[in-house]
């Protein structure tokens, strides 16, 4: 269904035929803008932004490039198209239609699900606030507020299931989404990742790379869900994360550009006297967020996640491609886990470790983005290399959680980490470093802070010296 942007919320849900629902949105929506506006990007109010909007849910040519002051994006609730046909992919419900409703027993777990998925979305606009002012470019400038206004809308996708299909209790839980708030002592945000602090540019392309990479993985496992308007919502949040994650993985190869071509340039690889960062610091905050996001995937071994697969709510990552009977009773895997201080292989029914599969799946494509940035290291000369550290070091949540761990997967002492810790994660030097580049915003058209390279190309093919956003 074509979106309709005649209303005063842009939707393909046919929402003006349920006037109790529209009114209950158009409720929300004020205070979704007074959170923006107290919590979004700050300052940000008059700025015309260069920004695509989704035009179309189709995966060619679904979005539409304009200057567009935030406050007045035009949020919307877009759902992919429905498939008649869609059958439940997995589990005891295997074969059955899915569910264009909310089925009695699967409403809690429903809910906390898109409750969980929700809260990530304004957490991440929340914790990326100040990046504004220093931004390195106009051009990444605007990447940061697409980014923001689609977390934004990623809120609206679950918000309006929370109201569509969960009566008084979601439109409570709607509310809370906006009263919870990132590293709030009081109030936090739920997960971890969320809670923590995105204070600079390196911060923000890792959490981009990593944390961003969490939500696709997530998204396409809700996707497969059988309450259909959650798979068709989470379907089209697909389409607007393949950028987010761009945005990261690019944004680490240009810093890793710039770095490489002063070290070439002054043959040394000391070069924080040069104002760009050292590789060894790179690494660190690789490590960094990389474990925090790992944390995100939950227990290796899960009952939760087996009841949500049995129950067919959430699956596995493209679900409908894998080869087996999807069923899983009598499959096993084998997981990494924890047994007397010591890390031990474990094979576990299948069922209780789709957690971990799903991590594995996650470590994997992460690893791709890894590889490029190393053969950018190779092109400029140098023979270092960025690794992906053991998926045990530094964890917080599942079996690991509280062992210390190096990064290639050695169980140490804890003297052994404390002489060893501020060489694998950053240190409060390190970050003040990094800090300390971060200058007042490059403001002007095809200029960029001396820590970054250029991009190979702009935004929908723009020229490098184009105003992405214009300052009123
Ligand atoms: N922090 O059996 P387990 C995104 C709890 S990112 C705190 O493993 P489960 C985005 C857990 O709740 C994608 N608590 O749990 C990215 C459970 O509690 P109970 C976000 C945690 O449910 C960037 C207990 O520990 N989407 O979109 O299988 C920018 C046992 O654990 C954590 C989703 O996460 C944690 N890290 O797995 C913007 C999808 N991990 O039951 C946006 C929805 C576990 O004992 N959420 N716990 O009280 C889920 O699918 C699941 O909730 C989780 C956890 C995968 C997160
Ligand atoms: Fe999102
Ligand atoms: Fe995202």
């Amino acid at each position: 269904m074509a979106i309709d942007y005649s209303q005063l919320i842009p939707n393909n849900v046919d929402l003006s035929s349920d006037r109790r629902l529209q009114r209950a949105l158009e409720n929300w929506q004020p205070r979704f803008l007074d959170w923006w506006k107290d919590m979004g990007p700050d300052g940000t109010q008059a700025y015309e932004v260069y920004l695509r909007t989704a035009i179309s849910t189709d995966s060619n040519g679904w979005a539409n490039f304009g200057f567009v002051r935030m406050p007045e994006y035009r949020w919307g609730i877009f759902l992919a198209d429905r498939d008649p046909e869609r059958q439940i992919a997995y589990g005891d419900n295997k074969g059955k239609p899915v569910w264009q409703d909310v089925p009695g027993e699967l409403r809690s777990t429903l809910r906390r699900l898109i409750v969980t998925q929700g809260d990530t979305e304004p957490a991440s606009v929340e914790q990326q606030r100040l990046l504004g002012k220093t931004a390195p470019s106009l051009y990444d400038l605007r990447n940061l507020f697409q980014i923001n206004v689609e977390e934004g809308r990623h809120l609206w996708a679950m918000v309006y299931l929370l109201h569509a299909y969960f009566g008084r209790d979601g439109r409570e839980e709607a509310e809370e989404m906006l009263v919870r708030h990132s590293g709030d002592p009081d109030k936090p945000r739920i997960l971890g990742a969320f809670n923590e602090a995105t204070p600079d540019w390196l911060s923000f392309f890792m959490f981009t790379y990593f944390t961003d990479r969490d939500g696709k993985y997530q998204l396409a496992s809700l996707a497969e869900s059988g309450f259909d308007p959650l798979a068709r919502s989470c379907r089209f949040m697909l389409t607007e994360e393949a950028h987010h994650m761009f945005v990261g993985e690019t944004g680490i190869t240009r810093i890793l550009q710039r770095t490489c071509e002063l070290m070439k340039e002054h043959k040394t690889d000391d070069v924080r006297s040069l104002g760009v960062i050292d590789l060894a610091t790179m690494q660190k905050y690789l490590n960094f967020h990389f474990s925090v996001s790992l944390d995100l995937f939950g227990q290796e071994a899960s009952t939760n996640a087996a009841n949500y697969y049995t129950m067919g709510v959430k699956g596995r990552f493209l679900e409908t491609r894998i080869d087996d009977d999807h069923l899983l009773t009598n499959a096993t895997y084998e997981i990494d886990t924890a047994e007397d201080g010591r890390i031990v292989k474990k094979t576990v029914p299948a069922l209780q470790a789709l957690n971990e599969r799903l991590r594995q799946d996650y470590i994997e494509d992460c690893a791709k983005g890894v590889l490029r940035w190393n053969k950018a290291i190779e092109r400029a000369g140098f023979n270092f290399e960025m690794k992906l550290p053991h998926r045990a070091f530094n964890r917080r949540i599942g079996a690991f959680a509280g062992m210390r761990i190096s990064p290639d997967g050695r169980v140490l002492s804890a003297a052994d980490w404390a002489a060893h810790e501020g060489k694998w994660l950053p240190t409060d030097e390190d970050r003040a470093y990094v800090t300390s580049l971060m200058g007042p915003a490059v403001t002007e058209p095809g200029k960029f802070a001396h820590w970054i390279a250029p991009p190979a190309r702009g935004i929908n093919n723009q020229p490098g010296d184009f105003e992405y956003v214009r300052f009123n």
